[in-house]
């Protein structure tokens, strides 16, 4: 917010006197979000609404926001607390929300032995736990959905489950990958697809599903339109043309959770992007992050963590921080303890940037430690765009948990051409107090959009805590040094010329 500065405080009694004179001297001008104002939307208490959040931009004109709210009760027959996903239009007051309409049927059946059982089961299955939007695009997640299979025995299993929507909310279609004949924990039983979400620069569609192949996990990609062609809600078992999955691997790779988290990259130097998917359990519970070609679905470069159960990949995120043209990788392990100086550990959190020195080869990480203990630092990260319009783009780091009475809080970092400044230069605080549950404030982070379309990148955080959400706009900042100057410099205290206000009195000045 503007930051006035006076040297001299002005005396009202002056007032109808013109021989004042206001200097405003140039001072220092920068960017940054306004925490005064942030617009906030709300859903319903305890849907744990803004546990997922994204802009939503049909076309070059408007921007919106979605906010996923996994615990929402629908209108769905029957179906508790299924989960749902908000639209809500942009204003700077903040704006009621209303559910999209991505499903609204109960649970299909089938019949066994002559009596109609449920085949699937959507109470509780977390819909809305992820939402993202590419242009018109729009794709939401249930990864606790679960499915009885076809077998004659009735089992519930956690594929998971995604909706994609286009044409502005006209056109809807399920994707349930692992929903397929593999079925139990040896199989993708447990996927939990769409437990992370992404999409490519070309709009396919990205997906982790952590839990298939006894946790093992994996990554699913395929294409919007191919989901939608041939699209019928009655196939059950539909695998998608040109769709994608990572492979089944050697059971030392059980557990490890791959495709808790996903983003998009170059990093080959050609125009077909890369995956990034977190494996926080891998590599003996260090964590990994590996680079995956998106077109034969090899692994070709690991990212690997420092620490046992810092839960290294909890999230992943891609951005050209230093401005050489090359994209750059976020990591973050918000569980990494750090020693301090009295030899204890503290779980504070971490941070790591990875530069893209040339195609393919990247520098020793720089490394951001958060400070406060189970604050949870890194649990998102959020590329800003430029935010303060220095040429470097910029993140927002989420620390949920950390905070003022564990609020919540959400720093922002600036980028430069050796990485990012180590010294955060914004800290927006959580709004919400800690009630029956701590309100969660910057678990989940999304930027990078001009909402207000004032030419500068906005920041959305969610507090699924507190089911709320808060859009913080960017605006100039000027800092200015106001000088008072008076005229004529010296005052001579016989020459009366100023008349008081409300009075016939005459004074010097
Ligand atoms: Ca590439
Ligand atoms: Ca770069
Ligand atoms: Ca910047
Ligand atoms: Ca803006």
């Amino acid at each position: 917010m503007p930051v006035r500065r006076y040297r001299h405080t002005l005396s009202s009694r002056a007032a109808s006197c013109h021989s004042l004179l206001l200097l405003l001297l140039p001072g220092c001008v920068a960017f940054n979000l306004d925490v005064s104002q942030p617009a906030v939307y709300s859903g319903p208490q305890g849907s744990h609404f803004g546990y997922s959040v994204d802009f939503y931009s049909p076309d070059q004109n408007t921007v919106n926001i979605l906010v996923g709210a996994p615990k929402a009760n629908t209108s769905q027959p029957r179906i508790v607390e299924g989960g749902a996903v908000y639209f809500c239009s942009w204003a700077a007051g903040g704006a009621p929300c209303s559910q999209i309409p991505f499903d609204k049927s109960s649970n299909r059946t089938i019949k066994v032995n002559g009596t109609k059982e449920p085949v699937e089961f959507k109470s509780n299955q977390w819909f809305g736990a992820t939402v993202k939007s590419h242009k018109g695009k729009v794709v939401a997640c249930a990864p606790l959905y679960h499915w009885r299979t076809f077998k004659l025995t009735q089992e519930k299993d956690p594929v998971g489950t995604c909706y994609v929507a286009v044409h502005n909310f006209s056109d809807y279609a399920e994707y349930s990958p692992c929903r397929s004949g593999l079925e139990d924990p040896e199989g993708q039983g447990y996927c939990q697809a769409g437990f992370s979400l992404d999409f490519t620069q070309d709009g396919n569609l990205v997906l982790g599903g952590p839990g298939s192949f006894y946790w093992q996990g994996q990554v699913i990609t395929a294409g919007i339109f191919d989901i939608l062609n041939g699209y019928d809600f009655r196939n059950l078992q539909r695998r998608v043309n040109g769709e994608r999955q990572t492979g089944v691997a050697p059971a030392d790779y059980d557990d490890n959770y791959l495709g808790y988290s996903v983003a998009v990259g170059e990093f080959t130097g050609d125009s077909q992007q890369e995956l990034v998917a977190g494996i926080p359990r891998g590599a003996q519970a260090f964590g990994y992050v590996a680079i995956i070609n998106a077109t034969d679905m090899t692994f070709i470069l690991n990212f690997t963590g420092e620490q046992m159960a810092s839960y290294f990949g909890y999230t992943v995120a891609v951005s050209d921080i230093n401005n050489d043209g090359l994209d750059d990788v976020l990591v973050g392990a918000p569980l990494f303890m750090d020693r301090e100086s009295d030899g204890k550990l503290k779980e504070v959190g971490l941070v790591y940037l990875y530069l893209q020195e040339e195609e393919f080869l990247f520098k020793d990480a720089q490394r951001l430690l958060g400070t406060e203990v189970f604050g949870r630092f890194g649990s998102a990260v959020a590329p800003l765009a430029d935010l303060n319009q220095d040429g470097y783009n910029d993140i927002a780091i989420g620390v949920p948990f950390g905070g003022e009475d564990r609020r919540g809080k959400v720093l922002i970092y600036n980028g430069h051409s050796t990485g990012l400044i180590s010294k955060p230069s914004q800290v927006l605080d959580g709004l919400w107090s800690s009630d029956s549950m701590p309100p969660g404030f910057g678990f989940t982070l999304q930027g990078g959009s001009d909402i207000d379309k004032n030419e500068y990148p906005d920041l959305i955080v969610g507090a699924f805590g507190a089911s709320k959400v808060a859009v913080y706009r960017a605006r100039a900042v000027v800092t200015v040094d106001a000088q008072l100057q008076l005229n004529p410099s010296i005052i001579n205290p016989e020459n009366k010329s100023c008349q008081l206000l409300g009075s016939e009195t005459l004074v010097s000045w």
